[in-house]
């Protein structure tokens, strides 16, 4: 549920800058004949020519959605070029999307503190930057502002008559007399717009932006004017903005508390909910959410941007829709081992790369019984303490997935060994690594445990004590960066377009050093991707309200929403960004950018060892935490794996060759809209309001928090609680 957040003091500067229909670009920078066609991306899966999930503007033009299909999108535009998302593993492989998206957030990230917020999306704080430029050089003492800023769209803003919007947009950036706020706001579309620019020129992709006090208009607005545009909002159009704005378009009421509102209270744009008290909300939802409610029908929202290039977790996942249901153990176990060799490359890059260790493993299935009514209970999501190396994890994952389907079949008691049929289905895999720290400095000299082979040589022997050390047991993966500002984390760690280079640059020596280290076990593959699923910030229960009313004075504006939709649909296509495409200036060489090829061998998953405790491998400190660490995630439970459980796993774990049966696709029109259809890897890369969509629909029991009028503890006992 949505929190509220007390606003800071003092004007801040937001940017939310949104990648153009992202993994279209992606494809069309690897194949620049795609330029200027109508052009969408395809899920691997062929079925009716595979799903759409992302859509070109020019494909948009002919009514190209990304709700269709391959073979409906040909036919309402015959002419479209349909890519297919890489495969690897059998499975969709991201990741050429998420070096492309860690391109992007480097250079944005120069400017100011930078939240990576999904994907192909990001949040600026350029208040220092504005600050700095209102100081040095405001833009009312330019004599020439870029054109493409003055080609920003500035919410509340009229042409006058004879004015061409260029001159207005001109005037209103230069103007002497604007309060600070303004000021600063217009030092905000400079920086964006030049920001916008270097994103273009470095990795040819065009991007929005919206431009605003707080993070939520910057948010609302970034979507306003697509593609290649940025929209801003002054202070003085808040209201106007929002008196209009549906209420299922402002982000976190997109599901189950905007539907309620709109049902319960009637609301039907966010300008309504000024009708209602803040008590009122407050009783209906909830202390905080109703606070929250509150500010944002006021245009206030105080989410601080949290500095964070990296994503808090990898996952890797799979989902197997309709006939494609998983239903021996042995199929379930090729899976997962498919999935822990992807998470385990990953984890290792970002070691190497980062210096950054995961500490928490888990296991999410989605399944069902086909035996059972009882179709709506959830198999468990099982997690423990992460051993690096991919056939531990292979290992560990296994038990996980043993033990979940035991918890999750219950009194059936159905034998959850062999290959047969057992009556349970498995619809979707996810493994994920949680809990990321950086390894503290002093200890992080990776190489050091690649160079000595002796230390590696024996898979049971125990890791170097200072390795374990290293890693802090705070249970919080991301609080030792969110105090760190972007030029702290640059320092801090290398950026993201520089690991890309030094990734590149190194693997070369990485191979050779692999090739000397014969004889090892090489699980652990190192490959050039730098970045993985991004989780979603966890948001402060109890922070206290602010209602500084005086700061959000309502002045009314001129134009709506509308009209503003209404004449950025007139500017589409005109922009100066755009016709940087159409002017040829690109060579549009796309060989640099293909970032999948490069892998080479490390033998780090061996640098870690069995053990014959219960937890393996885990120092004596961890173990004592890690019960608490696992609690502290609210719907996982900690799994220890007890030592006949891993004799078990060993007996089951060699046999990936069974699965043959399970893979037969007997494709069917009945799976078509089926939850299960979603591939769990791709939801948590979404941009933040589509996951909420996502898990609103995945977790359909889970309600909107309402707080019954004068409902009380001893309510509870009487026994009008049944009722
Ligand atoms: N994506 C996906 N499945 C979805 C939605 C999105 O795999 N259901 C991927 C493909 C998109 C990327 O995430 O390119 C970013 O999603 P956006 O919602 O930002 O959409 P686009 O960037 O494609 O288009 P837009 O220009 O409208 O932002």
């Amino acid at each position: 549920m949505p929190v509220a957040r007390p606003d800071s003091s003092g004007a801040r500067i937001i940017a939310h800058v949104d990648l153009d229909c992202f993994y279209v670009q992606v494809e069309q920078r690897k194949q620049p004949k795609l330029r200027g066609l109508p052009t969408a991306v395809v899920q691997y899966n062929e079925w009716k020519g595979g799903g759409l999930i992302a859509v070109g503007y020019e494909a948009r033009n002919y009514g190209v959605k990304r709700s269709m299909r391959g073979d409906e999108a040909k036919e309402v535009c015959p002419q479209i070029e349909l890519v297919q998302v890489p495969v690897a593993r059998g499975k969709a492989d991201l990741s050429s999307y998420r070096n492309a998206g860690s391109e992007v957030v480097s250079i944005l990230a120069r400017k100011g503190r930078c939240e990576r917020a999904s994907i192909d999306e990001v949040y600026l704080d350029l208040t220092d930057a504005a600050e700095a430029m209102l100081a040095e050089t405001p833009p009312e003492s330019l004599d020439e502002v870029d054109e493409e800023a003055l080609k920003s769209h500035i919410l509340g803003l009229e042409s006058k008559d004879g004015n061409d919007s260029k001159a207005t947009v001109k005037e209103w950036l230069c103007r002497c007399d604007a309060d600070h706020r303004d000021k600063l706001l217009a030092c905000g579309v400079l920086i964006v717009t030049e920001l916008r620019m270097q994103v273009l020129k470095e990795t040819e992709f065009t991007c929005s932006a919206g431009i605003a006090h707080n993070k939520m208009l910057a948010k609302l607005a970034s979507g306003m004017n697509k593609p290649a545009q940025q929209t801003t909002v002054p202070f003085s159009s808040v209201k106007g903005l929002l008196d209009s704005l549906p209420i299922k378009k402002m982000k976190q009421l997109g599901g189950k508390l905007g539907t309620s509102l709109q049902n319960e209270l009637g609301v039907t744009t966010v300008g309504d909910l000024l009708k209602f008290s803040e008590d009122k909300l407050q009783e209906s939802y909830g202390f905080n959410t109703g606070t929250w409610l509150w500010n944002i029908a006021r245009g206030i929202s105080g989410e601080e941007v949290q500095a964070r290039l990296l994503p808090k977790s990898h996952g890797s996942g799979k989902s197997f829709p309709g006939p494609r249901a998983l239903k021996t153990v042995a199929s379930v176990q090729h899976w997962l081992n498919q999935l822990c060799e992807e998470l385990s490359e990953r984890l290792c890059s970002d070691l190497e790369q980062n210096k950054r260790i995961a500490h928490t493993l888990t296991l999410h299935a989605s399944a069902f019984k086909s035996s059972d009514s009882d179709s709506r209970k959830k198999f468990p999501s099982k997690s423990c303490p992460l051993r690096y190396g991919t056939a531990k994890i292979q290992e560990d994952t296994f038990n996980l997935f043993q033990a979940g389907l035991r918890e999750f079949l219950g009194s059936f008691g159905v034998k959850t060994q062999g290959s047969h049929y057992s009556g349970w289905r498995i619809t979707a895999l996810s493994v994920s690594a949680s809990k990321i720290v950086p390894v503290l400095s002093g200890t992080c000299s990776i190489m050091k445990y690649f160079n000595g082979p002796d230390k590696f040589g024996s898979t049971s022997e125990q890791l170097p004590d200072n390795f374990i050390d290293a890693a802090p047991l705070s249970p919080s993966g991301s609080e030792s960066y969110s105090t760190l500002n972007s030029t702290e984390l640059q320092n801090e760690l290398p950026g993201e377009q520089v690991w890309i280079e030094h990734s590149m640059a190194d693997l070369g020596q990485l191979e050779m050093k692999a090739n000397t280290w014969n004889g090892l076990d090489p699980s652990c593959s190192i490959s050039k991707q730098t970045s993985g699923t991004e989780s979603s910030s966890s948001l402060d229960q109890n922070k206290p309200q602010n209602r500084d009313d005086s700061r959000m004075r309502s002045v009314p504006i001129k134009s709506n929403q509308q009209e503003h939709k209404k004449s950025a649909l007139k500017d589409k296509g005109a922009s100066s960004i755009l016709n940087f495409f159409k002017s040829g200036d690109l060579s549009c060489s796309s060989g640099n950018h293909d970032t999948e090829h490069a892998e080479t061998l490390l033998p780090l998953g061996d640098c870690l060892s069995e053990s014959n405790k219960k937890q393996v491998n885990i120092p004596k400190e961890r173990l004592d935490n890690s019960t608490g660490d696992c609690l502290s995630e609210s719907n996982q439970n900690q799994v220890n794996i007890p030592k006949e459980r891993l004799a078990e796993a060993a007996t089951t774990s060699t046999s990936t060759d069974r699965c043959g049966s399970d893979q037969i696709q007997q494709r069917s029109e009945s799976w078509k809209l089926r939850i299960e259809e979603i591939d769990p890897s791709v939801i948590d890369e979404l941009p933040k309001e589509i996951q909420d969509e996502i898990q609103a629909w995945l977790r359909p029991s889970k309600r909107p928090h309402r707080v019954k009028q004068g409902f009380t503890i001893a309510d509870y006992f009487s026994p009008s609680k049944n009722r």
